[in-house]
């Protein structure tokens, strides 16, 4: 399997968040990607490549143009005001304050985030870029005929709405690289996250079509971040009724009430026969990761993969969370040696 990485991601790390009423450094950090690529390589998984550069339309399908230049514009703004730390939000237009745009640096930082879990550095801007070009060049490589990629991206995406950022995520990359394929001719792209945390920007992103079926297992939000979305309810809106599956389990959960999870959401997909596939793939389910509450190990990864292969569809894997830095290689590299049997 073909693996797309860019050296870009480096440029963003952010510094600390808060963690249970304390600034603690980032759990979304370089070395992650590092790892990564590391057990990539040690597996011999396949060639890995650097992106192409498909500029800034493919990324304007998903995002918003205001929420893009805020983003692209951000750190000069805030660098040329004197400052050098990370610039974080600290208020938000919540219930029953307005929905309006301030023309403040921070004003407009909290009408563009959810939370305060995605802060902005120097080089976030060239890093989110980055990602988002690695996530096309893996959809450009299925297109040409590929049966399967991975995108190596960092940051993350799957929290990153059209014009809003939040959860170490800005740019939506699954969503950018599931709305090119529908550019270029596919008539349905599923997509399945796997990632710990329900994917609600690409579940909002997509929520009123019926082109793009979104299902996503993941921690109970009654219980888990984002809180805010991920409800069996959610169904889909208008001609997107029907195309949204959220499959939330509780804490605790292992491979055994995982992967029955999995195996309905399976069956969704199939029943929808996709061209192609999208999985957002987050391995903080594993048992021992920092900020998560599942119980997976690492085996379970390579049963995941094959799971996903029998769906025998192309598959384009772009890299979530995990931050069990220790075992985020072994982890996500079992998913695509179990893909490939
Ligand atoms: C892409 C992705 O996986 N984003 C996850 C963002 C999670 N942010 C909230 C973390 C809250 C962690 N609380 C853990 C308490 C541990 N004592
Ligand atoms: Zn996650």
């Amino acid at each position: 399997m073909l693996t797309f990485y860019s050296e870009e991601h480096r440029l963003h790390h952010g510094r600390c968040e808060l963690i249970d009423g304390e600034l603690k450094p980032c759990f979304e950090m370089p070395a992650r990607a590092d790892q990564v690529l590391a057990r990539v390589r040690q597996r011999r998984l396949g060639e890995v490549r650097e992106p192409a550069d498909f500029g800034l339309a493919p990324l304007l399908r998903s995002h918003t143009d205001d929420y893009l230049a805020f983003l692209k514009g951000a750190w000069a703004r805030w660098s040329a005001a004197g400052n050098s730390a990370d610039l974080l939000p600290f208020t938000w237009p919540a219930r029953s304050l307005r929905g309006v745009r301030p023309e403040s640096l921070h004003g407009q930082l909290g009408y563009y985030s959810f939370d305060a879990g995605a802060p902005i550095t120097a080089g976030t801007w060239q890093a989110v870029y980055g990602a988002a070009q690695v996530a096309l060049s893996g959809q450009q490589a299925i297109a040409d005929g590929a049966t399967s990629a991975f995108a190596l991206c960092r940051p993350p995406g799957h929290h990153a709405g059209a014009d809003l950022m939040g959860g170490y995520c800005y740019l939506n990359n699954a969503a950018i690289a599931a709305q090119a394929f529908l550019d270029q001719g596919c008539a349905r792209v599923a997509i399945l996250d796997v990632d710990y945390h329900h994917g609600n920007g690409t579940q909002s992103i997509f929520y009123r079509r019926d082109d793009v079926l979104f299902t996503s297992i993941h921690g109970d939000p009654r219980a888990e971040f984002p809180f805010f979305l991920g409800y069996t309810d959610e169904t889909g809106e208008g001609a997107g009724e029907g195309h949204n599956f959220n499959l939330p389990l509780p804490a605790g959960s292992a491979w055994d009430v995982w992967s029955a999870a999995l195996e309905a959401a399976c069956r969704q997909i199939e029943r929808y026969a996709p061209d192609v596939l999208v999985v957002s793939l987050g391995v903080d389910t594993f048992k021992d990761d920092p900020i998560s509450q599942f119980r997976l190990d690492s085996p379970d990864y390579l049963r995941m993969g094959e799971r996903i292969a029998r769906l025998g569809a192309p598959t384009l894997f772009v890299m979530e969370g995990g931050y069990a830095v220790a075992e985020i290689g072994v982890n996500a590299v079992n998913v695509l040696e179990g893909f490939q049997g």
